[in-house]
């Protein structure tokens, strides 16, 4: 996949270069190289910002330098995606689908954020990391490039399979332990030292389904039609958690 990205602090990105994401460089699976948005202004001091029409707070980007710089790295063949937190939620599944585009162009908006006839005029996707409010897209980008990341052929390993994942299959992931199996006088639950790896496996899935319904229940509500069982539900039902009828949360 090749990713670039447009910024006007470029220096946030040298982690990239690190860890999972350096790797996957390494390896061919990612192709990424950072741009810097100024590179693209004609002005002695490198000019992207102005007021914003209509008045108000703060400084909007100006079209003109991001028009150059999406055009001269070939945004019109590529999925051009625009933080922001008026965007729609980025979730594993928007992960999954962007994971197979060929050339992805992240635009990294500052101040008031990008004026609007940019991302009108390339069909940009604007994605909100959460609700909460960050100075810029920059830090947005380097969740999304690593959640992005690690869904590309070659990038995990086998040990972490993907189909294991929480979010992957809509619960949140269980609790894990490692040796010692005791540790100031905490113990790690018998169920797991004990080889049988049905129960195991039950057990888990109990503590995702637990663990969901306390923390998450959204999560539990969204999941389809049939994705409890009996038994599902009758351990919800006997820790205090509402569960309808149809066996599954609403
Ligand atoms: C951003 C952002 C994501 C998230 C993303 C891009 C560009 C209009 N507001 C802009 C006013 C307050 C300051 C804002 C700064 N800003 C924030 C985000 C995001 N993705 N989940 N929260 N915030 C820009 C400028």
């Amino acid at each position: 996949m090749r990713v670039k990205i447009v910024s006007i602090f470029p220096e946030y990105f040298v982690p990239l270069e690190l860890s999972l994401i350096g790797k996957a460089r390494a390896q061919g699976a990612l192709d990424l190289s950072i741009h810097d948005l100024r590179d693209w202004t004609h002005d002695v001091h490198r000019t992207v910002d102005d007021t914003p029409y209509g008045g108000g707070p703060g400084m909007v980007m100006r079209p003109e330098p991001w028009g150059e710089a999406l055009d001269a790295l070939g945004a019109s063949s590529a999925r051009l995606i625009i933080p922001s937190p008026s965007g729609r939620p980025f979730s594993h599944s928007m992960a999954a689908e962007l994971a197979g585009e060929q050339d992805l162009i992240f635009g990294c908006g500052r101040y008031e954020g990008i004026d609007q006839r940019v991302i009108d005029e390339y069909g940009g996707l604007e994605v909100s990391l959460g609700d909460y409010v960050l100075f810029g897209g920059e830090v947005a980008v380097l969740v999304m490039l690593e959640a992005i990341t690690r869904l590309l052929p070659g990038v995990l390993g086998n040990a972490e399979s993907l189909l294991d994942e929480s979010h992957a299959h809509g619960l949140l992931e269980t609790p894990v332990y490692t040796k010692p199996a005791s540790w100031r006088g905490r113990e790690v639950p018998e169920i797991l030292r004990s080889g049988d790896h049905g129960r195991i496996a039950r057990w888990r899935r109990d503590q995702s389904l637990l663990r969901t319904a306390a923390r998450r229940p959204d999560l539990l509500g969204a999941l389809g039609e049939g994705a409890l069982d009996k038994r599902d539900v009758a351990l919800l039902r006997e820790a205090g958690f509402p569960v309808p009828d149809d066996g599954v949360a609403k």
